[in-house]
């Protein structure tokens, strides 16, 4: 039976506030999407004229990672004019042009707020450092060098926090004999949220954007926007020269505060927006405080656990996963958000390395890229795609240092080297974990750099897009690409995808991630095989006896149905759906 006969509980979403539990969302990085001037750097003509790949895989919403005017230290997280447009991706007028592109199709567009810190070329840090009696003295954060220092000296610094990219957060400035604070690059120095009139300089740029026409706001690492008010050093690990200041820099005492503050002053009487609040470290405790509607902060947020399960000692110290390790992880989040707020579904991202490489196996490429596409998308939340994720797209091979780019790689290689750790060693943390793995260009087809550009890529274009690229999967019913537009198609066809509550089910191998859905008298049932060896699902006797004989299966990646307790091949994913009662599900 195909989807289009099956006929489910109908759920009127029209005026529904919470119309982003049924969306999908597409990530851009502009800079890797599509260059349409032929400089090597992606831009909004470039993704203007790729509109259509999104219409076809039928996302909702685009959220564009940043574009405003930078330096591009970190790719354009170090804003230098909230306001501007940066010359490499076009200007303001194009920016009018591409979302009015958007709107015309149907999708909606977010940004990204990236208001934890600036640039150290935004003019306000630039007033800032000025002078300590200038007026904008205070929207940063200062410190005196540590009692008993000079400042600039090793130890110097006012506590001994570790940046995200390595090195002390802390950068003397002579001018006025202080230091600063960035907890990530030295360019990217740390707004000073105490300060009421950032928190209106923030807010009156993000009613600005609102004005303009955008439909919400991705918000980077927004649960560091407080800081802990004495800044305590924080624990130093055995041979490591820094602190990590981490329960002093996030969740602070006024975050929650801030958030609603944000909500009041920015969001309130707006309709249909959205906002995501992008939240490291975050705990199953603490999640629900942001996205409980009741508190009125923010719709959602991405937490990292499952991000961070390969980490040993750092993220470019990486251990393969064990089976099951991924599913415990994601069940839990589902289970912590079970009665109130609400998961952002994802696997990857620009920070990221390619999930077909990281969680599935590239020898299994097409099967692992669609099973963990299908655990991903039919969990309850709302569900991101990277961009290259639907493609399947992997890590890149990179095995010289001067093919990275990104400010974090660099820098880790420069320290990690610097401390005495093997070169080798190094590249291979960096061959598991660069940020970069994400960035390299979209791989639209098989021509030279993929479709991407006429220039010289900014990046290097992975060899594999000869084989992994848009145009070869386009209306091939098993590609990754087809299997990413039925999952989506799923989304917004059946409430339960949607709205259902989320019940794990033990298959008796923690390879298998097997779960079912449920939503009045709908239900959906998802069972697949992690792994890539096959397995025996051994499903508890109620489950089956529910299930057996009345199971249709809607999609799979596998192509033949034998049944829900059927042998399951290498990354095997099937899903059926059922109900209680009647034997079809009439509105
Ligand atoms: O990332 C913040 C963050 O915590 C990570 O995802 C970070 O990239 C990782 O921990 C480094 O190991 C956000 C943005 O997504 C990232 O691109 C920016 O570099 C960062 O903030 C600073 O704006």
């Amino acid at each position: 039976m195909s989807l289009s006969e099956v006929r489910f509980t109908a759920v009127d979403s029209r005026d529904r506030s919470d119309w982003w539990k049924r969306a999908v969302i597409y990530q851009i990085y502009p800079r890797s999407f599509q260059d349409s001037n032929g400089d090597g750097v992606g831009d909004l003509r470039g993704i203007r004229q790729r509109l259509d790949h999104l219409v076809r895989l039928g996302v909702d919403v685009i959220w564009l990672s940043p574009i405003y005017r930078s330096p591009q230290a970190d790719n354009g997280y170090d804003i230098s004019d909230y306001q501007d447009i940066d010359p490499a991706f076009g200007d303001l007028d194009e920016f009018d042009a591409l979302l009015a592109d958007v709107h015309a199709r149907g999708m909606k567009l977010i940004m990204d707020l990236v208001v934890n810190h600036t640039s150290d070329e935004h003019p306000w840090f630039v007033e800032s450092r000025s002078a300590t009696a200038a007026p904008k003295r205070d929207w940063y954060i200062w410190r005196p060098p540590r009692a008993g220092f000079v400042g600039g000296e090793p130890g110097a610094e006012p506590n001994n926090w570790e940046s995200f990219f390595s090195g002390p957060t802390w950068t003397w400035d002579e001018r006025t004999g202080a230091y600063y604070l960035h907890l990530f690059a030295q360019k990217q120095p740390d707004l000073n949220w105490e300060n009421p009139e950032v928190r209106e300089a923030v807010y009156a740029m993000m009613r600005w954007w609102l004005e303009r026409g955008v439909d919400g706001f991705r918000m980077d690492v927004i649960n560091l926007i407080s800081k802990h008010p004495t800044l305590p050093d924080g624990p130093v690990a055995r041979d490591r020269a820094y602190g990590d200041g981490f329960a002093y820099y996030s969740a602070g005492p006024r975050l929650h505060e801030y958030l609603q503050e944000m909500r009041r002053e920015v969001f309130d009487g707006r309709g249909a927006l959205l906002t995501v609040g992008e939240t490291p470290g975050v705990t199953m405790d603490e999640a629900p405080l942001f996205s409980d509607p009741a508190r009125r902060e923010l719709d959602m947020i991405f937490q990292f656990e499952h991000v961070g399960l390969d980490h040993t000692d750092g993220k470019f110290h990486p251990r393969r996963l064990q089976p099951g390790e991924l599913a415990a992880s994601l069940t839990a989040w589902q289970d912590a958000l079970a009665q109130t707020g609400w998961n952002s579904l994802y696997l990857s991202n620009h920070d990221q390395p390619r999930p077909v490489t990281r969680f599935g196996d590239e020898a299994w490429w097409r099967e692992s890229a669609t099973a963990l596409a299908t655990v991903l998308h039919l969990q309850r939340g709302t569900p991101y795609v990277y961009q290259g994720e639907e493609l399947g797209m992997t890590n890149a091979p990179f095995t010289r240092i001067d093919e990275y780019r990104d400010v974090e790689s660099l820098n880790h290689f420069t320290e990690a080297t610097r401390r005495g750790e093997d070169p080798d060693a190094v590249m291979s943390g960096l061959a598991a974990m660069s940020r970069d793995h994400a960035r390299t260009p979209v791989q639209w087809d098989a021509t030279e750099n993929a479709g991407f550009t006429t220039g010289a890529p900014w990046i290097d274009v992975n060899p594999n897009h000869t084989t992994i690229n848009a145009a070869a999967q386009y209306d091939d019913p098993g590609s990754v690409f087809e299997h990413y537009r039925a999952l989506i198609d799923l989304r917004h066809r059946l409430p339960v995808v949607a709205d259902g509550d989320f019940t794990r089910i033990d298959a008796g191998n923690p390879a298998i991630f097997a779960f079912e859905r449920a939503l009045r008298e709908d239900r959906l049932l998802v069972i697949a095989n992690l792994s890539s060896s096959p397995v025996d699902p051994v499903l508890p006797d109620e489950l089956r006896q529910r299930w057996d004989g009345s199971a249709t299966m809607i999609l799979t990646n596998c192509g033949v149905d034998l049944g829900i307790s059927a042998t399951l091949s290498a990354w095997e994913a099937k899903v059926y759906v059922g109900h209680l009662g009647k034997p079809c599900i009439a509105r």
